[in-house]
């Protein structure tokens, strides 16, 4: 990745798995929320969206219907490129996270490694990860690998290297930093990272609650594109909660900016991931 990337791919990641809505009354659960979501964060510079889905009591379900209908919506209302966690939340088991991808969305996630998360263990088995990158192959799913510690970097070179490129034949990478258990979200970590992400990859990078700042600056500077959203903080500044999922959208368009690195509209998006633009 060259400092001189001419835009800023941000992606908005909602709604996540790990927030409950009695405690987050403004996060968006529902099908509607989400896509009124969507749509503000697209005007305001987003061009992808991570999605996690909530079924009708706002917990985080991977029902495949919900799923469907879900990239039916946001394909139809909104031109982000289209990605599904199939991370889901840390109870769900494999096969209902492989199932994820049987909504045929333009994007999955793919976690390169197991990771404390918090009190909890985020489980991604290798022969798991292998198969979440080989169903993305045959779907012409594009992948986002997840990383959320450096060493899972040494996972994705040897899942490249011994199951060949994604989908679309582009690397893109996501540093998930700052989760309590995995790497830090400081711009010496993720100068550290950048020396181990493959030839030729593209990276976003989010810090989680407290780094989103420090983390979103070190990605800008480093010629990197940002991830943000309600997922990963509900703080927008210190004693004061996020308002919505566009107004960090906006900070960090805004920045962006200032970086001389606006952000990329979603058609360009699709092109610098190997997204095919036919899906949409
Ligand atoms: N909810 C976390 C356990 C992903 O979306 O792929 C995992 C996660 C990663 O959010
Ligand atoms: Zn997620």
């Amino acid at each position: 990745m060259s400092p001189s990337t001419p835009g800023t791919l941000i992606t908005v990641a909602p709604t996540g798995a790990e927030h409950a809505k009695s405690d987050v009354p403004n996060l968006p659960v529902t099908l509607d929320e989400l896509v009124a979501t969507a749509r503000d964060c697209e005007r305001v510079g987003a061009s992808m969206i991570h999605v996690h889905v909530r079924g009708a009591d706002a917990r985080p379900t991977l029902d495949l219907e919900l799923l469907r209908d879900t990239v039916t919506a946001l394909r139809e209302q909104t031109s982000l490129v289209v990605q599904l966690s199939t991370g889901g939340a840390v109870t769900d088991p494999e096969e209902d996270r492989l199932r994820v991808l049987d909504a045929l969305p333009d994007s999955a996630s793919c976690t390169m490694g197991t990771v404390n998360f918090g009190d909890d263990v985020f489980m991604n088995r290798w022969e798991f990860v292998v198969e979440l990158h080989n169903r993305m192959r045959e779907r012409g799913i594009v992948p986002e690998y997840e990383i959320f510690d450096i060493g899972q970097l040494a996972s994705l070179r040897r899942l490249l290297d011994e199951h060949g490129l994604p989908a679309g034949g582009h690397v893109h990478v996501d540093l998930v930093m700052g989760v309590p258990g995995g790497m830090p979200g400081d711009a010496e970590t993720l100068v550290a990272a950048l020396r181990a992400i493959p030839d030729g990859a593209t990276f976003s990078a989010t810090g989680i609650g407290r780094t989103t700042l420090p983390v979103m600056f070190a990605a800008l500077a480093a010629g990197g594109h940002l991830r943000v959203g309600m997922e990963d903080t509900i703080s927008y500044a210190r004693g004061e909660r996020v308002k919505d999922n566009a107004q960090l959208v906006a900070r960090a368009a805004g920045l962006a900016r200032i970086a001389q690195r606006p952000p990329l509209p979603a058609g360009e998006v699709r092109e610098l991931l190997g997204v095919s633009q036919s899906n949409s």
